[in-house]
């Protein structure tokens, strides 16, 4: 198999620190947006997980939501969720906090830990798929392990 990237690797190593033998794929073509991911993999648009980044507005904190790549996050629930409105993080802002790029942003392996939400939408799927470092990058999971790797509270973020 080949040498993954490293920030591919970054997101390998932490599933492995987890116990999970899932293996980070690096494909050809983009999988940038969920779109394009699920076109890579031949999966539907709501099976791909996309780890969206926000930013709390006031004590500037970082917020994970990995919600399903047919869903679109309702900020303002978030903000109730979390008792502080929320915007929608910088490119310099996803970087600093997670250490990777906008595109490949992976639900865990992350610089510092974020406050983590994940959308129920995705539980109603056997397998589903996620970004791993890179807009190259993806893995297979289950909807469990993926609340295993992120420690993430289950909501609705519509
Ligand atoms: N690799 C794919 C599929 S897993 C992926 O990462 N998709 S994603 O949806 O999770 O990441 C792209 C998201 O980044 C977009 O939905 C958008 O919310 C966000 N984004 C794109 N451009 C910017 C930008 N300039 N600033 C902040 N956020 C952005």
């Amino acid at each position: 198999m080949n040498k993954l990237s490293k920030s591919a690797q970054r997101v390998q190593d932490a599933l492995k620190e987890h116990g999970l033998t899932l293996s980070v794929m690096e494909l050809p073509g983009s999988t940038r947006t969920a779109l394009e991911a699920a076109e890579a993999v031949g999966c539907q648009v709501g099976q791909i997980v996309k780890s969206l980044i926000f930013e709390t507005q006031e004590t500037h904190r970082p917020v994970l939501i990995v919600t399903s790549g047919a869903n679109r996050v309702n900020k303002k629930v978030i903000g109730e969720i979390i008792e502080e409105p929320i915007k929608f993080a910088s490119a310099s802002f996803v970087r600093e906090e997670t250490g990777f790029a906008i595109g490949g942003v992976a639900p865990t392996g992350h610089k510092k830990q974020p406050l983590t939400y994940i959308d129920e939408d995705l539980l109603m799927y056997g397998e589903i798929w996620a970004a791993a470092g890179t807009p190259h990058a993806l893995f297979k999971l289950t909807p469990e392990q993926l609340k295993q790797i992120t420690n993430g509270k289950v909501i609705s973020v519509l």
